[in-house]
């Protein structure tokens, strides 16, 4: 390995024997686990306190990269394992890592009650608009109109707008961002990490080789490009009429509500209740 690479501040955080990662060139989620490092560190938390749960897939395989604990779950199935992990452990950062498919898809049902709970949960979904891992097959985020190998005429459906699912079912801490603004993911991540109830973060990460050739996007860089081209800021989403946002990622903070009990706040004030009555 490559002095360059050890001398990274990064460095000191990661499983060494797993680098170099397996990531096609130009896939945007060792940009999502650079913020999540980069979080972590500006932070000053002790890795020690924090645990990963990941589901299946590409986005999955992160846990192989933080020297933290990791679980590795079923598909769809990072949130509840991630839930059991909490309210177990309740002093532990817990971060649920999932891939798009896996939450929206196979986990559908357990992001919406993980959301409804206020799990306090640091949740950040690699959203790269497709099933990579399997061959590309079409997600409930792939864009309509846009080519999976299931879709080769065209997806037919209506996307999922994953922040206004979470935002609908009760999370208390929703944003979007994508692998090409660094500087509010990081900062987003660390508002999570300090957030007391359940934490949605989506990032658009661009899938060059499923995604992007599907889709005839001819290299990464015309492919991240087009990501940002079509990012507008919540602010400005304001003003815009819903055909001006047709086809347009939404980016920014959606919702931060303070002071809610989370899940484990609930438990502790059941389990006084009977103490106080014995
Ligand atoms: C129960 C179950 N169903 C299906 C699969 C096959 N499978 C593995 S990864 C995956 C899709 C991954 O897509 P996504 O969650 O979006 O993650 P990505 O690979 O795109 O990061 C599927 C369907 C599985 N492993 N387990
Ligand atoms: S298939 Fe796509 S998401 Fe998976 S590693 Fe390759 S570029 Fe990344």
């Amino acid at each position: 390995m490559s002095e360059v690479v050890r001398q990274h501040p990064a460095f000191k955080y990661m499983r060494k024997q797993f680098l170099p990662h397996i990531w096609c060139p130009g896939c945007g989620n060792g940009l999502i686990l650079a913020a999540i490092i980069r979080a972590i560190d500006e932070l000053g938390i002790d890795i020690d306190e924090t645990s990963f749960v990941t589901g299946i897939g590409c986005w999955g395989l992160t846990g192989n990269y933080i020297n933290a604990d990791w679980l590795h779950t079923t598909h769809g199935r990072a949130l509840p394992m991630a839930t059991g992990l909490k309210l177990m452990n309740p002093k532990l950062k817990v971060f649920a890592l999932t891939g798009d498919g896996d939450l929206a898809a196979i986990g559908g049902n357990h992001f919406i009650h993980a959301a409804r709970r206020n799990v306090d949960l640091i949740t950040i979904c690699s959203n790269n608009m497709i099933f990579g891992r399997t061959g590309g097959q079409v997600a409930p985020t792939t864009p309509e109109g846009k080519y999976a190998s299931t879709s080769p005429y065209g997806n037919i459906e209506r996307p999922f707008d994953l922040c206004r699912l979470a935002e609908a079912a009760g999370a208390t801490h929703v944003e979007r961002w994508t692998v090409m603004h660094p500087v509010p993911l990081t900062k987003a991540i660390k508002k999570a990490i300090e957030h007391k109830g359940f934490s949605f973060i989506e990032v658009l990460s661009p899938c060059p080789v499923q995604y992007g050739r599907k889709n005839k996007f001819r290299n990464p860089s015309v492919l991240y490009n087009w990501v940002k081209e079509q990012s507008v800021s919540i602010k400005k989403a304001q003003d815009m009429s819903e055909q001006e946002l047709e086809g347009k990622f939404i980016i920014g903070e959606f919702v931060k509500k303070e002071n809610i009990p989370d899940l484990s706040a609930q438990l502790l004030k059941l389990q006084e209740s009977f103490e106080n009555k014995s």
